[in-house]
């Protein structure tokens, strides 16, 4: 697979929250580091995302009374699962791993920082309308294919690839590049999803 200057590599959310030991780890996620730098040195244009969320964020199950982390509740755009407090804004577990090759991004794009409302993906936000300003910045760039790697694979992963793919993109999600969380069988929902929607899913070493 050759790989072209209109063509970004979107690393979702290498955080130290998302790796073994952090607040909501996702099993073996600082398992993408190394494949994920890999893949970084062969694309001109690189965007890495950073969950990034105040401490009273409405996602956080110890903002709820009897809530426990991994039950859902309803907000005015649907239903939300509650997480372990995560990737507080300045924390050291909302810092990216500090083996990830962040000096080759040439945009960082925060996400999840307002109270009320979560992100997973990277383009919009969980009411499926707020824009994070990365769709404008991929379409005045002219970026065609959009590469996504990082984590979880079923969340953020999975949302950034749908929401890029139905605003018109070439999507690829790097499937050994990612790692999931796999609450209640959602790593094949997302699979099934990527198959739908036409996402492409490619292995690591293809774009070596
Ligand atoms: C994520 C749950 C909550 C992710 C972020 O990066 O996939 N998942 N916040
Ligand atoms: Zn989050």
């Amino acid at each position: 697979m050759k790989i072209s200057d209109r063509d970004v590599l979107l690393v979702i959310d290498v955080q130290n929250d998302f790796c073994t030991g952090g607040a909501l780890a996702v099993p073996d996620g600082e398992k993408v580091v190394p494949a994920v730098n890999r893949i970084a040195q062969k694309f001109a244009n690189v965007v890495l995302t950073q969950d990034w969320h105040p401490d009273d964020h409405v996602s956080f199950a110890p903002n709820h009374a009897r809530k426990q982390p991994f039950q859902t509740i309803e907000l005015d755009y649907g239903t939300q699962v509650l997480w372990p407090s995560h990737c507080v804004q300045g924390s050291s577990g909302a810092e990216f791993h500090r083996d990830l090759e962040v000096a080759r991004a040439n945009l960082v794009v925060r996400k999840g920082f307002r109270r009320g409302i979560d992100s997973y993906s990277a383009l919009f936000e969980n009411d499926r309308k707020t824009p994070t300003g990365l769709l404008g910045y991929l379409r005045e760039r002219e970026l065609k294919t959009i590469f996504v790697a990082g984590l979880a694979l079923d969340f953020c992963v999975r949302f950034s690839a749908e929401d890029a793919r139905k605003a018109g993109f070439e999507v690829a999600v790097i499937e050994d590049a990612c790692r999931g969380i796999d609450l209640d069988g959602s790593c094949a929902t997302a699979h099934r999803s990527f198959a739908e929607l036409g996402i492409s899913v490619v292995s690591f070493e293809a774009l070596l």
